[in-house]
């Protein structure tokens, strides 16, 4: 094993929404062809690949993992994968190492919000998606439709994935997931479902094999072919007619013995589509005949002849009529057989699949080569070739990419190694009784085991190896093994195209990495994940004691989950970031019984927040007077009186402030900041990473000036709009930084030049550093103004005044980094600082340089700083502050009876409900909604316990929105004082109470009257 030859290996995933059945299905899978590990009796119950204890408990799977099927002569290699948004990390890990991908809908839920996550997913990936509907059976038993009603149903659910798809496509997917599941839903009206017709464009189109009707539970499914195959012979057709006619409206002529279109069959017929006809009721009829009491016996009977089925009669005389159900289906349409050999015929082998995922793997960079690098580019350029053309040989570079990292515990090693002798597993490098394998699918050469490779992480770029020897690391391979799901095959060596769990890298790889057997080759891009990890706790031991072990728990954690975060706070604290309440229970049960095995003390969630001024009505004329200065201004001196500091500040408009939020990744790169990594991103976010151009520049701009058009204002008259454009085009020629930390969505402009200031002070000019890199503006020197200046003293002025800049924009920094309301990062704001420095006394006569008063010079650039800080926090107070908060959106699932209990509890939890759809033919109600994340905790618990276990939601981050509330409102105008009374007893807002609390948890000080009603506590005391 491990040995097959590229044409007959596939490689799979099974993605699907949670609960869809992915696991159900891959049991059937290993009971027919897992080489005996699991009895086909217990398919379908055990849950094979849900083999962690937390798994079983709550039924859902928490990780992918991977098994390799033998079917006829061919290698294939599962990875099931969850489908609980919590864990949406693990699909990326498991669609990287795929080439197709089974894509699960249950046909009674239909699409659901994981399903387009998971579309994306394949799709980004390039994988070759083949569609399943699952959960047949609930069609005819619980809801209990019609076959006719039973095709409309699937009919819709399948040109729904179509259309998702070819929105991705078409790159039309511009909005948020959430808010094309907000809008209209595109569905079709029922009266004429009946004549959409297949676009050839179409990705799942029955007829070319890529869609199957199954389901998991009884063990049965199939696709058309086997159907066409099968009726061939009996109408006299072809079959290759028939896999066309067996799907939309064609019909079948009795008389004539043709297949029709509706309008031959005449308007009155009861005519069905022949897909109802030949394929639908006989399976309905099969289950009606099972079920029912009075026993269809000669139905059955009738089945099993025409469809020439051998069963023995022992399993027909059983008791339990789901039994004999099961074992004429099973016959019948046999899953396993289905899925698999549509597999086979429709998804690429790793050699085929390779040279289509080439682009998305390892993009192609344009380097303009000298000769020194010239060798090192031709050689990756040879790497890259052998692993867009999958070469298996021993002689081809080696590659492999390790998608996750994974904790097993050693003594679930296997014993003994490839030829059967005993392996001591003790000899592990890791110092805990965990032992770390990389999840990992080689993509050229041979690996094998005791081979010494090449760890490059994703940053890693051999054109520049000298300085990027902490990006490379070479390691020895401890021993190779093929996944049974928990259980490893050790083998000796791997060929291309090979899924295989790697021992030896636990110390030289923490998440993901690229191996290679030269230095010479390009790391392989990075994963896309669909969010980032949102719920932040922070976690200490009980008994401080524990401390030691907690952290190394926590660094075994960080290293086994491929989602989890790990961080210490600015104030000491260690933070563990999931990804929602179900993984971050998952961490802190695996910190304590596995990894760090002390007892925990878990904090409250730390929310984190952003901080904004108020939206105003933009005109241009108002930025106008903002980019020349003109405009309502804060004022702070330096200590020492050297320095003016002037500052104002303007809010951006919210498509621009979200395009830089988003592209924090790209300007890192460009702007050289560190990349806004950690920061929460919506779902659309990572888009940018995903366009496969190879100018980022060119994006970004595009982006920017199209963010910008959008944001113009409704109805404003032809001239305003150019103006609109001016003044932009001013603006953008502007940028001297971005904040915080580089990349953030707050801007510094450069000051308007106004020439001479009346006095003798300089004004610190700055220089458009972040235009020139994204080429608004030409590269402009900013030496000529100091050489202007007439005497030697206010030449040195200049020089001082350009040695400030990096004060200002440090300032700028740290306060769009901390804000006036709670020290959150300010969020869309822009602001233009003047800092006007006058000089020494006795330094106007020339007597004397600044190089001569060294500490005074280093004291003023702190100085500067913390003036330009506190003048920018000043200004955003101001300018009525405002609280930025993150939403989640919500999708939940409600049977009508519960509908009640559950607005009461998204009515608690400041939910905000989108949209509320009764999902036809069944009896659940779906609703969507914005819960603010502050506002999530417990909230599905809340949410189940009201409904009785009726209702589920599923969270995911949306975006930030900002509270219209003014935290500091007091009543002003006679209608407040009349609403409110003179303030003294307005309680504080919604606003306000969560700045407090962020101010309380940051140890800041608070604002509170401690005796809130001082007569009511007079009264009770007195106890008269
Ligand atoms: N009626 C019916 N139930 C099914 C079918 N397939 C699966 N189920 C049930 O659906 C539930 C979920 O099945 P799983 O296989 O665990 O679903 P999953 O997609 O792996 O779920 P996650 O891994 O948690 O995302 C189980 O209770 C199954 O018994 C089916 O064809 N018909
Ligand atoms: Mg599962």
């Amino acid at each position: 094993m491990g040995d097959f030859d590229c044409p007959k290996i596939r490689n799979i995933c099974i993605l699907a929404h949670v609960d869809h059945g992915k696991t159900t299905l891959a049991d059937h899978l290993i009971a027919s062809y897992g080489g005996g590990v699991l009895h086909p009796k217990q398919a379908g119950r055990l849950r094979f690949m849900d083999y962690l204890d937390e798994e079983q408990r709550r039924a859902i799977t928490m990780k992918s993992s991977s098994i390799s099927l033998q079917y006829k002569d061919h290698s294939i290699n599962l990875i099931d994968s969850p489908g609980h948004m919590d864990f949406c990390g693990e699909v990326s890990t498991a669609a990287r190492l795929s080439d197709g991908a089974l894509v699960l809908v249950d046909a009674v839920e239909g699409v659901h919000i994981q399903t387009h996550a998971v579309l994306r997913q394949a799709w980004i990936e390039k994988l070759t998606p083949c569609l399943v509907l699952n959960k047949m059976d609930r069609l005819i038993c619980e809801l209990k439709l019609s076959p006719m009603e039973a095709y409309n149903r699937l009919q819709r659910i399948v040109h729904e994935v179509n259309s998702i798809m070819s929105a991705y496509k078409s790159e039309k997917y511009l909005s948020d997931v959430d808010s094309i599941l907000a809008g209209p839903s595109g569905e079709v009206g029922d009266e004429n479902l009946e004549f959409i017709e297949d676009d050839e464009e179409d990705t799942f189109q029955p007829h070319k094999g890529n869609v199957a009707f199954v389901c998991a539970l009884d063990g049965w499914g199939f696709s058309v072919t086997e159907f066409a195959g099968f009726y061939a012979s009996k109408l006299g057709a072809s079959s290759a007619a028939l896999l066309k006619a067996l799907w939309g409206p064609r019909y079948f002529n009795p008389k004539t013995k043709m297949i029709v279109g509706k309008k031959a069959m005449g308007g009155g017929s009861k005519a069905r589509p022949m897909f109802v006809q030949f394929v639908l009721e006989p399976l309905w009829q099969v289950y009606q005949a099972a079920l029912e009491a009075d026993g269809g016996k000669a139905v059955l009977e009738k089945v099993i002849k025409s469809f020439n089925l051998s069963i023995p009669p022992r399993e027909l005389q059983n008791k339990d009529p789901k039994a004999v159900l099961q074992s004429v289906m099973s016959r019948w349409l046999p899953l396993s057989d289905t899925i698999l050999s549509m597999v086979v015929k429709r998804m690429p082998d790793p050699i085929a699949a390779q040279s289509l995922r080439i682009t998305r793997l390892i993009p192609k960079r344009e380097v303009i080569s000298d000769r020194i690098v010239s060798e090192v580019l031709a050689e990756a350029e040879l790497v890259r070739k052998s692993v867009e053309l999958c070469d298996s040989s021993p002689e081809a570079p080696c590659v492999a990419f390790v998608s996750k990292m994974f904790a097993v515990p050693s003594k679930m090693l296997p014993q003994k190694g490839v030829n059967g002798e005993l392996v001591n597993n003790s000899t592990d490098d890791n110092e805990s009784d965990e032992c770390f394998l990389a999840f990992a699918r080689i993509f050229s050469g041979v690996l094998c085991s005791g081979q010494r490779i090449f760890v490059l992480s994703a940053l890693y770029d051999p054109l520049k190896a000298e300085s990027m020897q902490k990006h490379v690391q070479e390691a020895e391979l401890h021993s190779l093994y093929l996944m049974m799901g928990q259980g490893l095959k050790p083998v000796a060596s791997a060929k291309a195209g090979n899924v295989v769990a790697i021992r030896g890298l636990g110390q030289h790889i923490l998440k993901s990495a690229t191996l290679s057997s030269t230095k010479n080759c390009w790391p392989f891009s990075s994963m896309v994940f669909q969010v980032s990890p949102t719920l932040k706790v922070a976690i200490e031991p009980t008994d401080p004691a524990d401390m030691v072990a907690l952290m190394k728990g926590l660094r075994l954690l960080n290293h086994a989950d491929p989602f989890v975060e790990v961080t210490v706070s600015s104030r000491g604290e260690h933070v563990l970031a999931a990804a929602g309440e179900v993984h971050l229970e998952r961490c802190i049960k695996d910190l304590k019984e596995r990894f760090a095995k002390v007892s925990l003390e878990v904090s409250p969630p730390l929310v984190s927040y952003k901080e904004t001024i108020e939206d105003e009505a933009f005109h241009p004329l108002d930025y106008l007077k903002f980019l020349s200065g003109s405009s309502y201004h804060i004022e702070r001196t330096t200590p020492n009186g050297r320095c003016v500091v002037q500052v104002q500040v303007v809010k951006l408009p919210p498509a621009l402030t979200k395009v830089l939020d988003d592209s924090s990744d790209v300007l890192g790169g460009i702007v050289g900041g560190k990349s806004g990594h950690t920061s929460d991103k919506s779902l659309e976010t990572q888009r940018t990473s995903i366009v496969e151009d190879d100018n980022p520049v060119e994006v970004l701009k595009k982006r920017i000036r199209d963010a910008i058009d959008s944001d113009m204002p409704a109805g404003i008259a032809d001239m305003d709009k150019e103006k609109w454009q001016i003044v932009w085009e001013r603006l953008l020629k502007r940028i001297w930084a971005l904040g915080p930390r580089q990349v953030g969505p707050n801007i510094l402009l450069t000051p308007d030049y106004k020439g001479k200031t009346t006095d003798c002070s300089v004004l610190v000019q700055g220089s458009p550093q972040v235009s020139e890199r994204l080429g608004f503006v030409g590269v402009c020197s900013n030496g000529d103004l100091a050489s202007e200046a007439s005497s030697l003293a206010t030449h040195s002025l200049y020089q001082e005044a350009e040695t400030l800049e990096n004060s200002v924009v440090s300032g700028f920094q740290l306060a769009s980094a901390a804000g006036p309301l709670c020290e959150e990062p300010m969020w869309g704001l822009a602001f233009v600082v003047e800092a006007y420095i006058s000089p020494l006394i006795g330094q106007l006569n020339g007597s004397e340089t600044p190089h001569q008063q060294p500490e005074q010079y280093g004291i003023l650039t702190g100085q500067v700083m913390t003036t330009v800080k506190d003048a920018c926090r000043t200004a955003v107070l101001q300018k009525k502050p405002r609280l930025v908060e993150a939403l989640y959106f919500c999708e939940l699932n409600t049977p009508t009876e519960h509908l009640g209990p559950m607005y009461a509890v998204l009515a608690r939890r400041r939910a905000r409900v989108l949209k509320e759809e009764m999902q036809e033919g069944s009896p659940l109600f779906t609703v969507h909604a914005y819960v603010p994340v502050a506002e999530s905790f417990g909230f599905a618990d809340e949410l189940r316990r009201w409904t009785s276990g009726a209702s589920s939601a599923l969270l995911v981050f949306s975006h930030w929105e900002a509270l219209s509330e003014d935290p500091f409102f007091v009543p002003k105008t006679e209608e407040e004082l009349e609403e409110f009374g003179d303030g003294s007893s307005v309680p504080p807002n919604t606003a306000r109470k969560l700045i407090d609390a962020v101010r309380r948890r940051k140890g800041l000080p608070v604002e509170e009257k401690v005796v809130q009603h001082a007569t009511k506590q007079r009264t009770l005391a007195r106890k008269v």
